[in-house]
């Protein structure tokens, strides 16, 4: 049983198994909470950006016990799915979800774990990511791996291709991959769209677009859709990213949205040793929850 005064509940979920290019982000989790700054006590704060003033309501936050996982062959990757699904699904029939990867199947889970606990299941799911994340299977890691997960809610029926929306994609791709997301309707913008058009305009004409029919946002933030100057601490940066305003800036945006779950992920320490990767992920979080409904 979860103790009901907490508003956001954060879960640290250490998946690196299915990650296929730099290990390492088992330690995401653990390096963007040391990162975190609880210490702010408010009653209102101005937001720089517009000088924009809100009321902090009590934000409780609490923080629960790392998941452990036990992988020593493909198969054992079901109950490390069904575990992680279990304990989102639990947390966010209480409060607020947070979820720290960890790679990107943690999504994967975490989404199917949401919609459990949600009644309607008609959400919009916004990803940040430089990679599509739709590809098929990968050799030794089978249907689930880092770069497959939005393919695999697809093709089990969880969620459709029209209510996903990813932002920050450049880069090369195979073209079986660019069909898969025209035929199966994947809305998607480009880094480069992202940087002519803002970030401002881009969010505007999705919420706009899905209000009439959308039930909640979850967002999903893969730290690499920033631009490797600003997030090198990942394990398949990709250069021509999105900046670290944009995405603080967007995670501003989203917050004054209904949304229904947040993850970050793919942070990878062992490659930035400044550790601005980390602070930045933190940063994103602890910007979320103060401006969460203000
Ligand atoms: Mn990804």
């Amino acid at each position: 049983m979860l103790d009901e005064v907490y508003e956001f509940g954060i879960l640290a979920v250490p998946l690196d198994h299915t990650s296929t290019r730099r290990k390492g982000a088992e330690h995401g989790p653990r390096a963007v909470l040391d990162s975190f700054w609880k210490g702010l006590q408010l009653d209102s704060i101005v937001n720089f950006r517009d000088n924009s003033i809100h009321k902090i309501r009590k934000k409780k936050v609490t923080q629960y016990d790392e998941l452990t996982f036990k992988i020593e062959q493909q198969k054992d990757i079901f109950p490390a799915i069904k575990k992680i699904e279990e304990s989102v699904q639990l947390l966010a029939s209480h409060m607020f979800p947070i979820i720290i990867g960890g790679d990107h199947t943690v999504t994967y889970a975490a989404i199917k774990g949401v919609l459990k606990s949600i009644v309607e299941k008609n959400i919009l799911i916004i990803v940040f990511d430089a990679h599509p994340d739709v590809w098929d299977t990968f050799p030794n890691l089978g249907k689930h791996w880092h770069g497959s997960f939005l393919r695999r809610l697809i093709d089990e029926k969880y969620i459709r291709g029209d209510q996903i929306h990813i932002i920050g994609l450049r880069g090369l791709i195979e073209k079986n991959i660019f069909d898969y997301i025209i035929s199966h309707k994947i809305n998607f913008y480009t880094s480069h769209q992202v940087n002519k058009i803002g970030i401002e305009e881009i969010l505007k004409k999705i919420l706009n677009h899905s209000r009439e029919y959308n039930n909640g946002v979850y967002l999903s933030i893969d730290i690499d859709s920033l631009d490797p100057s600003f997030a090198p601490g990942t394990g398949t940066p990709e250069f021509e990213g999105i900046t670290a305003d944009t995405l603080l800036h967007a995670v501003e945006i989203l917050a004054m949205e209904e949304l229904v779950g947040l993850d970050v992920v793919e942070v990878n320490p062992l490659f930035d040793k400044s550790q601005k990767t980390e602070f930045l992920a933190a940063e994103l979080i602890w910007r979320f929850i103060i401006l969460y409904n203000n």
